[in-house]
Parts: structure tokens; sequence; C-alpha cells
């Protein structure tokens, strides 16, 4: 048997990086070649993991030299295939977990400089007992990197007080497909200067340029917290709850999930049951000042219609609490591969679109519903589609989304997942804008061409 001849551009990238950066073996490539929930898997022709922005720069440069795509990658915690190679063996992942650098906190701007591939956990070690804290928090905070946050405009469980990710970036630093540097790091926050380059990156998932660090924008990190998950009949009830929540300031986070969610945890998890009777409908809700906002919290709820009710005040209750919704992920990832669509809806359509699921899927799946209920955020998880349905499943729920005026995606992105449906939350000329953009900025199709606008006839 003849050893396969080594890949040229392999040995041009490890003159750039080293050879232990350069990943061609099909074991050490493994854990960058398949997403999380096992639903989008590749094969990459290698893995590159620079160790600086140089090092990015000449990496992209030889990638487009030689003809193959780029996948930007961070912690491979995004839902939508975005950060996943493609089946023929031709992408290049390009690993940004090296640029893990967390510079200076800078307490007068209230901002930070960190690299693209800085977990948000380690962040928030590093920024918490400075007295400060990052606006964005999700569940997958031990894997997502800023970076791919920032690629993906990531949402979170914060997003009711903070805002998404967009809103909490101040600048960036960020390589073109050209090889060309795009640095707005100063973070100024007046700089009215033309076309904000900083947020037209942001939510970009890697098709305009690879993110390497970012300044980001810091909040006063709040000692005083309280956190309440509510029992309720429905999810008109917790549209009323939410309404009187949301005229607290304090207000950090409003989560829901359902009977049948809360099973599936109970069962992977072994936690306890939360109440001693099971509830149609459950509303996690968090609130954070400097003084206690548990009086504020339980004026606001005297006249909710709350069935059963559990506070919790201290780290590691509040913890317990959040962990009935933060492991709904991992939950339904154990009973199977779920077919995740992330949607918005109205609001005021919230309980018909939920109630109207069981139709619109007519036995085709098995779903689990939760989210983020300030928002309208509601992450649909089927399982138990059959693949010759997943396509019309897919189709039918984001066409009954996007007739109600909703979003096909509200905050995991695009990716490859939503590309075939992005007409569906755009108009013509808005995706013709976006295509005029990515032509301008990588002509040569180099970044991550099968995520969101993949080219006419496919990448
Ligand atoms: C969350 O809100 C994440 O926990 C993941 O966005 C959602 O697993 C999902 O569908
Ligand atoms: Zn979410």
């Amino acid at each position: 048997m003849t050893t396969p001849d080594p890949d040229p551009l392999a040995q041009q990238l490890a003159e750039v990086v080293g050879d232990a950066h350069v990943l061609v073996d099909p074991g050490l490539r493994a854990g960058y070649e398949t997403d999380f929930t096992g639903r989008w898997a590749g094969r990459a022709r290698l893995v590159v993991r620079p160790g600086g922005t140089g090092e990015v720069v000449e990496v992209v440069r030889r990638c487009a030299a030689a003809g193959a795509a780029v996948v930007p990658q961070g912690g491979n915690t995004g839902l939508v295939g975005g950060s996943v190679p493609g089946p023929d063996g031709t992408d290049v992942v390009l690993s940004l977990r090296r640029l893990d650098t967390i510079g200076p906190l800078d307490p007068r701007a209230r901002q930070i400089t960190v690299g693209a591939g800085v977990p948000l956990a380690a962040l928030q070690r590093h920024v918490r007992p400075q007295g400060w804290d990052f606006g964005v928090d999700l569940a997958a905070r031990d894997s997502a990197t800023i970076g791919g946050m920032i690629a993906t405009n990531a949402g979170g469980e914060r997003v009711v007080r903070y805002g998404t990710t967009r809103a909490n970036v101040a600048g960036l630093e960020a390589v073109l497909a050209d090889g060309g540097v795009v640095d707005r790091l100063a973070g100024l926050p007046k700089d009215n200067t033309g076309y904000d380059l900083t947020h037209l990156l942001a939510g970009s998932e890697g098709t305009l340029a690879v993110l390497t660090r970012a300044r980001l924008r810091l909040v006063p990190l709040l000692p005083e917290r309280v956190t309440a998950l509510l029992a309720l009949d429905s999810l008109d009830a917790a549209l009323c709850v939410l309404t009187a929540l949301r005229r607290l300031e304090s207000l950090e986070l409003a989560e829901f999930f359902t009977a049948d969610g809360l099973g599936l945890v109970l069962q992977h998890t072994g936690l306890p049951a939360p109440f001693r009777g099971a509830h149609p409908v459950y509303l996690l809700a968090e609130c954070a000042g400097r003084r206690d906002p548990g009086e504020e919290l339980a004026a606001a709820l005297e006249d909710a219609p709350v069935r059963e009710a559990a506070v919790a005040l201290h780290a590691s209750d509040r913890g317990r609490l959040a962990a009935y919704r933060e492991r709904h992920t991992e939950a339904v990832n154990a009973a199977g591969v779920p077919l995740k669509l992330d949607v918005t809806v109205p609001l005021d359509d919230l309980p018909g679109f939920v109630g109207g699921l069981p139709a619109l899927l007519d036995g085709r799946a098995r779903a689990y519903v939760f989210g983020h209920l300030a928002e309208g955020n509601v992450h649909v998880n089927l399982l138990d589609v059959a693949p010759e349905d997943e396509e019309a499943v897919t189709e039918a729920v984001l066409r009954r989304v996007a007739a109600a005026g909703g979003s096909i995606s509200a905050e995991h992105g695009v990716g490859r997942a939503k590309a075939r449906y992005l007409h569906l939350s755009r108009s013509a000329a808005e995706i013709r804008l976006m295509r005029s953009v990515k032509a301008a900025v990588d002509p040569g199709h180099v970044l991550n061409p099968r995520a969101l606008l993949p080219p006419p006839g496919g990448a």
C-alpha cells in the first residue's frame, strides 16, 4: 500500500503555524468536523490553528491562493451548521481557539479587548472578580467563544436587559479574504465616520471576514440577584406574567419551557422535580440590582396567575433552578439527533404558534419547545423526524413563522441550515444587497461559502 502524497497546502500552512497546528489526521480532525448535535458533520481537507492575527492573514492568503474555502470556527457550539466543513473534504477549518488572550480591563472606558478564541466562561471568570460583567450569557458558556458569538450575533438569556452580542461589541479586528486587516479596536463611543463595519461583521457568520480580536463593552456586575421558577397554566399566563415583569428595570431573564421538556430534562439529568405537581408551562425569571430586587419581584408577581413558585437567592440555588431550563439542549440531544428550528414569533402569536404545532407537524415529529420569552424566541426542537420529512416539516414551521411576521432565525443565525429559506425573512432587495456586499469583499467565495449566502448552484 502506498501512502498518499502530503497535501501541499498542509505544508504551506505548517510553515506559518508550525506542524503541530495543522491537523490532517482524521482522528485529530474529528472534533472539528461535527457539531454538538451530530446533525452537522463534514470532512475537512485539514484543520489549521493559527496563534495570532498575523498568522490568520497568512493562512487566509495561502488558502485563497490554493482555491480552498475557509470555514472559521470558534467553540463549534453553533447549531446551524455554520462552522462545520462540507462533506467532500475540500474545506479548510480555521480554528480560532488559540487566539485566547485577554487584555487589561479598562474601567474608565468600561471595555476590554480579547482574542476571538476566548471562551465566554473564561471572560466571565476574568472580569467578574473585578466588579464587571459581559452583558451576554448563554448555556454553552464553557465552550462558546467570543469570536463565534460575535460572528453569529448570539443572543442568549439576557437580551431582555442587554441586547444581543452585537450591542455589546464596541469594535473588532478582522481579516478579509484578501488578507487585509480591518482594525476597529479603538472602541470609540463617538466615531461617526461612515459605514459601521463592526456592526456589519457582527452576525456575518464568517462570510465577510475572520474575526480575530474584539473590543467588548462591559456592564457593572450587579451583586444582588433573585431567581424565581414559576409554574403556570399556559403560555397566555406566561405572557401575562411577562407583562408584569417588564416594568422592572432589574429584569434580566425570562425563559420558558413546558411540561414535556421538563420531563426530558428530569429523565436525562436525574434532577428532582421542582414542584410536587406537574404544570403545563414554566417561567424562569431573574432580577438583578445593586439592592436586593426580591421585594420588587414579589410585588410584580402579586396578582400574577402563578400556580406554584420556587425562589432562590444564593448562587448555587439559583443555578439549581436555572438548570431546569439550561439543560434542555443536552437532554434533547441525549434523546436523539434533533432538527432545531430557532424562530421568533410576535409575542401575541406565541401561544397560537406553539398550540398550532401539533397540527402543523401532523404526527411527523415529537416537538419540544422552550426559549426566551421576552423576545418571542421559541426553540422548536423536533425529534424522530424521518429524513424524507425533514424538508417539508422545516418549511411548514418556517412558513408559519414568516406568515405571522416573525423571523426564521431568532439567534442562532442562518448557517447552512436556513440558507435556502432566507427569502422567507428577507426581501429580494435585501438579499441582493447582502450578495453585493459579499461579492465586493469576497469575490472568490473563500470565506464560509456554504453558509448564509451560498453562491447560486451551491458551494
Ligand atoms: C438555548 O437557548 C440555546 O439554550 C440552545 O439557544 C437552544 O438547543 C436549542 O435549541
Ligand atoms: Zn437560545
